[in-house]
């Protein structure tokens, strides 16, 4: 495995293999293996048409060999910051063909994220949209460059002459039908046992974490949610939120629709005419979202204008549906049924069945979709709980990480020394076997599914020089479940406000979505009896305080 990586032990390789969890086949054999079997499918759909699985693989290919001209190697690590658009899935399986290891990037990330992830990982390039939403993605990617000198190439999406950037067009224009016919780059260069991507985590860090994940772990997770959800080759799948993310890439999301010959339509905003206009025109049958963007689709007053009655399955994860959510769903997308989807960048994911009774579909998040997952749940001193009491989900299994890469420290605190990976939620057993999510011990705040790590915006705070102690903290919020407030303790005399605060963390170049959306100047934080900040009485505090705010 990719030095850096934590490997399984090898009585649970020899298990996984024995048992048929792992195959010995690559993201890009599958892809070539799908496209001799369904070569007249569509595969994907975007704005610009539709491409069946053979026109995609070719067009993978020939990205293939374009890059391989311009240097990338296997097992090169490169930044791949595309938004919902074709390119993002062409590069992600191009990248495959060459067995080459992509960090799958949020548009959001800006200079600090990535120049972090380019200086943990040495990336060799870094593919962006230089337009997308009015950001000039094509400086920051020079200023990251910049910093980080292993970033040999710049590749931006469609076509232009600015000096020492690749386009994507040309590489993906017919050269000439001899070039066509050349063997493209075979998924021979992906080890199947070995790193095929790496996601971000949420993060409860100081920097966000990177997860390495296998091919042969991540075709299993994206198998079993096929077969929990029953998925066929006439699934439509419709990846709004962000193709990056573990919840649309596969879990499940464009590899489980992969596995099986569906199709994905590429949804580059969850704005809800977008949304809309998607589902009727290409006849979506599944669509992951958050509960957040849930409430933003029902509270659109578009939504009666289109045909939705394609829909047969909404997939919400990333925050906990609430019952009446899940009621107000069924009740409003014709017939479709919302489905729990709680699952983790890290691997295991939990969904609720199709065919299991309606109130136990409704009141839990769902259950592992493997049955070699392997969870516990268990108190502050490892102990297993008592069936149905509230405890911390931890759980090892063929798809869940053994370790974050290059992180060995913080690895010994979230991992047991049976290698099983401490989730930070809290959870109890539903007499079903299913999960009911009840909370959560690790410092993160969670808005609308978006995951913001405390640590790492105290730590920036805390450089600000009127600043002398610094919590961020949850505050609820009706849409996006949380948002960020953070509680300040300034300086002697000094002042702050949230319009100033915010201009010092822009400038630290971050996700705009970390920036603290309410601030509390305080004397003093609340400790607890060990002397530590008490972030439960800070967020009861403004729980309180926001509830006398909305009332009057
Ligand atoms: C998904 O993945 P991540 O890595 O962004 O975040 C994982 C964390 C979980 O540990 C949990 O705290 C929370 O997000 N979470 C949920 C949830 N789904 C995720 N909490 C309550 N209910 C749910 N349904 O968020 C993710 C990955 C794959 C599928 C779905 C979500």
């Amino acid at each position: 495995m990719l030095e850096g990586c934590t490997p399984w032990p090898q009585d649970f390789v020899r298990d996984y293999l024995r048992s048929g969890c792992w195959e010995a086949r690559s993201l890009a054999k599958v892809l070539e293996d799908r496209a001799r079997q369904f070569p007249r499918r569509v595969f994907l759909a975007d704005r610009d048409g539709r491409l069946d699985y053979e026109e995609f693989d070719r067009l993978a290919g020939r990205v293939a060999l374009g890059l391989i001209e311009r240097g990338l190697r296997p097992r090169d690590i490169v930044l791949l910051q595309l938004p919902n658009i074709r390119e993002f899935a062409i590069v992600f399986f191009a990248l495959h063909k060459i067995g080459a290891v992509p960090v799958m990037c949020l548009p959001a990330h800006r200079h600090s994220e990535l120049a972090h992830f380019a200086q943990v990982t040495h990336a060799t390039a870094h593919f962006f949209a230089p337009g997308f939403r009015g950001y000039d993605f094509l400086a920051m990617a020079r200023e990251v460059q910049a910093g980080a000198p292993s970033l040999k190439l710049l590749v931006a999406t469609g076509d232009g002459a600015e000096p020492g950037v690749t386009y994507l067009a040309p590489l993906m224009a017919p050269a000439s039908r001899a070039a066509d016919r050349a063997p493209a780059p075979s998924g021979a260069g992906g080890d199947p046992f070995d790193v095929a991507f790496m996601l971000l985590s949420g993060g409860t860090t100081g920097v966000p974490k990177l997860i390495p994940r296998t091919h042969a772990d991540y075709l299993y997770n994206a198998r079993m949610c096929v077969e929990a959800l029953g998925w066929t080759s006439d699934t439509v799948f419709l990846a709004a939120l962000p193709a990056a993310h573990n919840f649309a890439l596969g879990a499940p999301g464009i590899v489980a629709a992969l596995t099986v010959g569906a199709s994905v339509i590429m949804c580059p905003s969850t704005d809800a005419d977008e949304v809309f206009g998607a589902i009727e025109r290409h006849r979506a049958t599944v669509l992951p979202a958050t509960p957040a963007l849930i409430i933003a689709l029902f509270n659109s007053a578009q939504r009666t204008r289109y045909d939705l009655s394609s829909l047969r399955q909404i997939c919400v994860g990333g925050q906990r549906m609430l019952p009446e959510l899940f009621d107000r769903v069924r009740a409003t997308f014709g017939g479709a049924l919302p489905i729990h989807a709680f699952g983790m960048a890290e691997g295991l994911t939990n969904l609720s069945r199709p065919g299991d009774p309606l109130d136990v579909q409704r009141e839990t998040q769902g259950r592992p979709v493997s049955p070699a997952d392997e969870i516990r749940i268990v108190d502050e001193q490892g102990i297993d709980v008592a069936a149905g009491e509230v405890g911390e989900l931890i759980t090892r299994g063929p798809y869940t990480i053994r370790g974050y890469y290059r992180a060995a420290e913080h690895n010994r605190s979230a991992f047991t020394a049976e290698g099983f990976y401490r989730t930070g939620d809290l959870v109890r057993l539903h007499p079903s076997g299913n999960l009911i999510v009840e909370g959560r011990k690790k410092d993160m705040i969670n808005r609308g599914g978006e995951k913001i790590s405390a640590e790492e915006i105290e730590n920036l705070i805390l450089s600000h020089h009127h600043v002398r102690m610094v919590a961020v903290v949850a505050m609820p919020d009706p849409v996006m479940g949380e948002r960020s407030c953070a509680f300040v303790v300034p300086r002697n005399g000094a002042s702050l406000t949230l319009a100033q605060l915010n201009e010092f963390l822009m400038d630290k170049k971050i996700a705009k979505f970390k920036l603290p959306e309410r601030l509390e100047v305080v004397d003093a934080l609340p400790v607890t009896a060990m002397g530590k900040v008490s972030k439960k009485a800070l967020r009861e505090r403004i729980a309180a305080q926001l509830g006398i705010d909305r009332r009057g």
